[in-house]
């Protein structure tokens, strides 16, 4: 609305978009041109407040948006064309929807009268990402889309987070034709009204069932990074003094160098933390999914566990276990909710049963503990360079992985005290997530370390994004664990095909170094393990372009503890040699 006149502004629908985008508050989006975007792209090139990405690939725009989305908790926006644009932009917004991060996607699309006549790069994009979306829809007048991009903020960031789509036919942003510009103040919807607060008598039923426990375990996941709710859940483990496990998603969500956390659970998860949830009378779900990486065969889940479980998404609550005690609201407030409860309750935690159980985890602390043969060959251990990553960057570091057994080792080694700073597609699982991802973060960071821990195959999923790195100056660390392999599907191989290599040995690997000195960047190799802690601090000096680091890791390791596919939380492979 112009203050002058009280009299609406009169734009074209591409110059409605940008003022919307920047009425919303964003910033950067990320994206790339082409024919059905162009009055768009005219449209951003004839105004400053929105800045603009431009990535070399579609896939790329969508992981930056994805992490920037991450690290900040705010929606990410991406812009591609029609067709193809579009299509190379499926994968991570798959990669977003599977890990519920809040992104808005605009793509192109023909002109409104081509749609369905095989127009050239015609695809229909509401069809297409109707299954990875939390959300799409297609403008059908220009006027409406002020109020589809407040639509599309609001959906994306609130309830169970995710991704929208609004594809946008070439003629709803026509520069000519101008309507006025009329930007909502909020958003009504009749059929989607996320909860707002959990069930007061299922929490004070919840509250009781904790105070009588005797072996708890407090179960969290990503949904308490995204619903903010990293304090609450700390300041009820410590009141309770139970012990703390979180998904891959949830890594950080409460401080992972504390002695009440027992580390990661599930798949990869640690010896204490597995054992204790299968031993578990009680245990607290908050924010998690009880997905296939975490509980191993369902049948055999936790048998003797009372499930209390904590999600924003009714949907997600007994989707494969069935749980005890549902409660359907925000994290943040059913907790805090919770924690009044605790404070107002007549009752306390049976402390010496908590002792007990305490001196229990102790005992598979010991066990296993994350233990790595460091001694048993002169190669690098990939586990080695996490810890030294962490110890270089004091655990402050954004790190934002790829796909592979580097992930896991990042997740088990790097130790996150804070929300927010591990930054991995653990849903989809999509190698090429890394560099984007990192740039996504550093553009939005300037001044932190940010680091893409990567292998040599995934590294090469995006390694185009370096061009993007250099033309916005951007210093993130590429750490390649070279282990010259597929290293998670040789482990697989290794443990399930009598080490028959099909296709997982990388041939002609390029020189990591030289590439990305090609790019205009620094490179990097470190081939032993003396020489790795200088040359990290050295790389993370460097603040005007990126450095790829190129470490040279024993191609033999493998990811330990890992579960007996079929077998119960508690059945794990804890080395090469020995299984519980
Ligand atoms: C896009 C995509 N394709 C295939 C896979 C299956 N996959 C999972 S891990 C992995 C190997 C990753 O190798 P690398 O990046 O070198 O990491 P490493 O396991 O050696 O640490 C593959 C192929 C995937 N997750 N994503």
């Amino acid at each position: 609305m112009s203050k002058s006149t009280q009299q609406p502004d009169m734009l074209s629908g591409g110059e409605m978009l940008c003022r919307a985008l920047h009425d919303e508050g964003v910033e950067y989006i990320y994206g790339y041109p082409g024919g059905s975007v162009l009055h768009i792209y005219d449209a951003l090139h004839q105004q400053s407040k929105i800045k603009h990405i431009l990535v070399r690939h579609e896939q790329a725009a969508t992981h930056m948006a994805d992490a920037y989305a991450r690290a900040s908790g705010k929606a990410g926006v991406v812009l591609v064309t029609s067709g193809p644009g579009a299509t190379n932009a499926i994968t991570g917004i798959a990669t977003a929807y599977m890990d519920s991060i809040p992104m808005v996607v605009i793509t192109g699309q023909v002109m409104s009268h081509l749609i369905g006549g095989d127009a050239f790069q015609e695809t229909d994009m509401v069809g297409i990402s109707r299954p990875v979306v939390k959300h799409n829809m297609m403008v059908q007048d220009p006027k409406d889309i002020p109020a589809m991009i407040k639509k599309a903020f609001y959906i994306a960031q609130s309830g169970r987070p995710g991704p929208v789509v609004i594809d946008i036919p070439k003629d709803m942003t026509m520069p000519n034709e101008k309507f006025p510009y009329i930007f909502p103040d909020r958003v009504k919807m009749r059929s989607y009204n996320p909860v707002s607060k959990g069930h007061s008598g299922q929490i004070r039923k919840a509250v009781k069932l904790l105070l009588k426990a005797k072996k708890p375990v407090i179960y969290s996941g990503g949904g308490v990074i995204l619903g903010k709710a990293s304090e609450e859940l700390t300041k009820l483990a410590r009141t309770l003094r139970f012990p703390v496990t979180n998904t891959l998603m949830g890594l950080g969500a409460f401080p992972g160098t504390d002695d009440q956390f027992i580390g990661m659970l599930g798949m990869h998860g640690t010896y204490e933390a597995n054992m204790a949830m299968h031993n578990a009378d009680v245990i607290l779900a908050v924010g998690a999914r009880l997905d296939d990486r975490v509980t191993n065969k369902v049948s055999k889940f936790c048998p003797d566990a009372t499930l209390i479980h904590i999600d924003i998404d009714p949907a997600s609550i007994s989707k494969n276990i069935q749980a005890d005690l549902p409660i359907v609201g925000p994290v943040q407030s059913v907790l805090s909710e919770m924690l009044e409860q605790l404070e107002q309750s007549s009752l306390s935690v049976d402390d010496e049963a908590i002792d007990q159980w305490w001196t229990q985890i102790s005992k598979w602390r010991e066990r296993h503990g994350g233990r790595y043969r460091k001694d048993d060959s002169k190669k690098m251990k990939p586990q080695f360079v996490i810890e030294t990553l962490a110890k270089v960057t004091k655990g402050d570091a954004y790190i934002c992985s790829d796909v592979g057994q580097h992930q896991m080792f990042a997740a088990q080694y790097y130790k996150f005290d804070k929300p927010n700073r591990w930054i991995n597609s653990g849903g989809l699982g999509t190698m090429g997530f890394g560099l984007p991802a990192a740039m996504g973060v550093q553009l939005n960071y300037p001044d932190a370390d940010v680091v893409c821990v990567t292998g040599e195959g995934s590294i090469q999923m995006n390694i185009q994004e370096l061009s993007t790195c250099k033309q916005y100056g951007l210093p993130v660390k590429i750490l390649c664990l070279n282990n010259g392999y597929l290293g998670m599907v040789r482990q697989w191989q290794d443990m399930n095909y009598e080490s028959r290599y099909s296709h997982s040995y990388l041939d002609s690997l390029p020189d990591f170094a030289k590439l990305a000195e090609a790019y205009g960047h620094v490179g990097i190799v470190v081939e032993k393990a003396e020489e790795l802690e200088s040359k990290l601090k050295e790389a993370l000096a460097i603040r005007d372009r990126a450095v790829f680091i190129d470490v040279r890791v024993d191609p033999e390791e493998h990811v330990y503890p890992m579960q007996v596919p079929n077998g119960s939380m508690c059945d794990m492979f804890l080395s090469k040699t020995e299984r519980t």
